[in-house]
């Protein structure tokens, strides 16, 4: 096995800090060991874990986290580091020995840092490559954001925003979208440090990337910092013949490299002579060093040297310019496997983790203790107590407190009864009232963002544009405007501005309404972001809303227009998956209104509901389906909980239509035949099917534990028949209703379009899809036929 780095006695404070290094490397190690070698395994599956990617990265997380970040920095951990993050908040103080021994397991530290069940220590969470690393630049802007809005404390120092990185996620599409879109919005304190081993999960990556990297970071304003050797081999770089050997390692193939450090000093110098036995220089340089010691040598990248990477960071730290450190390393360094390009999930046997064990005077029982083994360890714990990041930022943890935003009973609204409008113009209108507002309601819009992927026009933003202004940190003329050009857009941009204009990168609009949605913690700011995006391109960003949703982060999301009503505009863009993805996915409450009057009611019911403890983040799928507003006095209660009778059923009634969105006129039309044959017929409208079943999943639940509890939709279908026949429609995937039919046991027929891609107008494609009244009608006759 390699041997760890001696500590030098000449490196001063560097000593402690390589004392805390080799801890970490330790903990993090044992902390995968233990829980794959030394707890029961019931299942027979492999726990797992990545004491190699941990190793890669604990050197460059020693630097930041114990010289460089200051509490108010705010870091994405790679996921496969969480235990060098977790071994790092024990020896804070902050993290336990019992959470740690449960890593992977049910309660126990989670596989990758995770904001919602690690704890307040964790900043953001990560898992899926490339997001983490994102959402550093659009929370740093959500901070500018915050600040030139004057919510946040003016003294308060900025936060730095940073991602330790694996190289691998520059793999993703993602990162160079916020990469674009972080330049546009001119971006600042980001450092983007990245862990360059040059492994990935399958291999070892070819050399020709990084001056790709290089470049790619430089032209969007990016400063660069390679930080490829170490002060040692600089050191031996400096000497006669030196440079020879620079170029040497320089143009070593990365997979050579590796290769070589897996096998260690004799096949290093086996190579190096092969290649360079001739010069007098080089042979002084390596003759001398044992194999070991030649190992150690050419293995002494700027990743690992904590002097190159403390003085490093130091340097770039006077500068707010977004900054990328590719910082040299190898994956698995001072372990076993370092280098061996299969070594991603590898793990230490248990003779192995002996000798490690033993190599750095850790006694057995003893593997938790945490200045066991250290050469001075209260010298360590001083230090560690000591350290900038030490001082908790606030005494409960990272999270600040933010007060909420009284939310009025009522929001704002223009008339609406009588008009023939669409939920989606509906949406622009109250929005822009919103936007008007004074007294009561302006605390709550001046805390409203908005955001788009330049579909703000199109999704009804414009009139709220107009109202509250396009942010940017820089003002900058509406040439049109100033050169009195008519247009409807007023686009000057200025910090004040509430709104936030993204490129048509969906990806981007899910990590800034995650970065948004999670101030409240981050800047001590409550924010109500609101985010537009055509429904199905919510699909296009739909790994980065999970994340934003798995961080519990709180946004309104409006999707529109949506499904196959969007007619004319073409098949490509009439998504019918997305009624199904707002019923499964968690931390997300969806809404489908058909009216405006329900949208008013779910508006105001996201705001306040995204500041609740136990709220969550609201998605409302909208659609430019003209309807005639009805004059009506709704149940709110029913609309948040999912649905309402328009025309409640006669009790023991033998069927129901049930409709979603903007599919009402149909169902309404389909209904008013159907009541001259079936006069006791009732007609419910669904306002979430969401929130339908999750409500009757709860009540399900409390059951089993000996509750009572009735559902709401259990409650709405209570009157029917028994044997009664549910049909219902919505404009989206018929499976997000046919689960209404196991409620009572009713039978259902769910109509909406299992099929998507042709344009047509409404009329053409209500039919050729069966969800126009006719169709419905022709369901509601097989559901009175009697059950088979
Ligand atoms: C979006 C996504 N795709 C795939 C994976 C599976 N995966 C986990 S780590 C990894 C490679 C990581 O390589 P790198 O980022 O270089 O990390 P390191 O070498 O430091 O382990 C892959 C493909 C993932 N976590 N997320
Ligand atoms: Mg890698």
């Amino acid at each position: 096995m390699n041997e760890i780095r001696p500590i030098e006695p000449d490196l001063g404070g560097l000593e402690t800090l390589h004392e805390v290094e080799q801890k970490l490397l330790w903990l993090a190690s044992w902390m995968i060991h233990n829980a794959n070698h030394l707890r029961p395994n019931r299942d027979g599956l492999k726990v797992g874990g990545h004491q190699a990617s941990c190793a890669s990265v604990t050197s460059i997380m020693t630097a930041l986290y114990f010289e460089i970040l200051r509490p108010q920095d705010r870091v994405a951990v790679k996921p496969h580091a969480g235990p060098v993050l977790h071994a790092i908040n024990y020896l804070f103080g902050r993290q336990t020995i019992e959470q740690m021994a449960g890593l992977r397991q049910f309660g126990g530290a989670q596989a990758y840092p995770s904001r919602t069940k690690d704890g307040a220590e964790i900043d953001f969470s990560t898992g899926s490559v490339g997001l983490g690393v994102a959402l550093t630049s659009f929370a740093s802007l959500i901070q500018d954001y915050v600040r030139a809005h004057g919510l946040s404390d003016p003294t308060a120092p900025r936060g730095r925003h940073i991602a330790i990185a694996g190289d691998a996620e520059l793999d993703e599409g993602n990162i160079y979208e916020a990469l674009l879109e972080g330049w546009k919005h001119d971006v600042r304190d980001v450092w983007w440090v990245v862990d360059y081993n040059r492994q990935s999960l399958d291999s070892v990556m070819p050399d020709r990337l990084f001056g790709r990297f290089e470049g790619l970071f430089r032209d969007m304003g990016w400063r660069v910092i390679s930080l490829k050797y170490g002060a040692r081999l600089e050191a031996a770089f400096a000497r006669p013949g030196g440079s020879s050997l620079r170029g040497w390692i320089d143009d070593c193939p990365n997979s050579t490299y590796s290769a070589l450090t897996f096998q260690g000093g004799a096949a290093w110098r086996q190579a190096i002579l092969a290649d360079m036995g001739k010069s007098r220089n080089i042979r002084a340089i390596i003759d001398p060093l044992s194999d070991e010691e030649l190992g150690a040598l050419m293995t002494n990248l700027a990743g690992h040297d904590l002097g190159t990477l403390t003085s490093a960071f130091r340097a770039a730290a006077a500068s707010d310019q977004p900054t990328v450190f590719l910082a040299y390393t190898i994956k698995g360094m001072g372990l076993p496997f370092a280098g061996h390009k299969d070594n991603h999930a590898g793990m230490m046997t248990v003779e192995q983790m002996d000798a490690f064990r033993a190599s750095l005077r850790i006694r057995p029982g003893h593997e938790w203790d945490r200045f066991e083994g250290l050469r001075a360890p209260e010298a360590v714990e001083r230090f560690i107590q000591s350290v900038p990041y030490a001082t908790p930022l606030t005494p409960s943890g990272r999270r600040l407190p933010a007060a909420a935003i009284p939310i009025p009973e009522t929001l704002p609204q223009p008339r609406i009864v009588g008009r023939r409008m669409s939920t989606q113009a509906g949406f622009g209108e109250i929005l822009s009232e919103i936007g008007r507002a004074q007294g009561e309601s302006a605390a709550m819009s001046k805390r409203i963002v908005t955001m788009s992927p330049d579909v703000a026009v199109s999704t009804n933003l414009g009139p709220w544009i107009n109202r509250r202004g396009v942010f940017d940190r820089h003002t900058r003329d509406d040439v049109f405007r100033d050169g009195k050009l008519a247009s409807a857009q007023r686009w000057g941009t200025d910090p004040g501005g509430q709104h936030i204009e993204l490129g048509i990168a969906e990806q981007n609009l899910f990590l800034l309404l995650g970065a948004a949605g999670l101030s409240h913690d981050l800047n001590g700011v409550r924010l109500l972001p609101v985010g537009t995006v055509y429904d199905p391109f919510v699909n296009r960003g739909h790994d980065a809303l999970f994340y934003a949703c798995y961080q519990d982060a709180r946004f309104l999301l409006v999707s529109t227009p949506s499904g196959i009503t969007l007619a004319p505009e073409g098949g490509q863009h009439q998504a019918t998956n997305t009624p199904l993805l707002a019923i499964v996915q968690d931390r997300l409450a969806s809404y489908e209104p058909a009216f405006c009057d329900e949208l008013a009611i779910m508006l105001r019911h996201a705001f306040a509901h995204m500041q609740k403890p136990d709220g969550s983040a609201v998605w409302l799928r909208l659609s430019t389906q003209i309807l005639p507003q009805p004059e009506r006095t709704l149940n709110a209660e029913h609309v948040i909980a999912g649905a309402h009778w328009i025309t409640p059923p006669a009790p023991g009634a033998e069927i129901a239509i049930a409709y979603q969105g903007a599919v009402a006129a149909e169902a309404e039309a389909a209904f008013a035949t159907l009541r001259e044959d079936v006069p006791g017929a009732g007609l419910l409208a669904i306002t979430s099917p969401d929130r339908l079943y999750a409500g009757w999943r709860q009540a399900q639940r409390n059951r089993r534990l000996g509750q009572p509890a009735t559902s709401h939709i259990e409650t709405l279908l209570a009157p029917l028949a028994p044997s009664a026949a549910l049909v219902s429609v919505l404009d989206g995937h018929p499976a997000a209703h046919a689960w209404l039919g196991g409620v009572r046991g009713n039978r259902i027929m769910s109509l909406g379009p299992d099929h998507f891609g042709q344009s047509g107008d409404i009329p053409d494609l209500y039919a050729a899809y069966e969800i126009n009244a006719a169709a419905i009608l022709d369901a509601c006759a097989e559901g009175l036929l009697p059950a088979r």
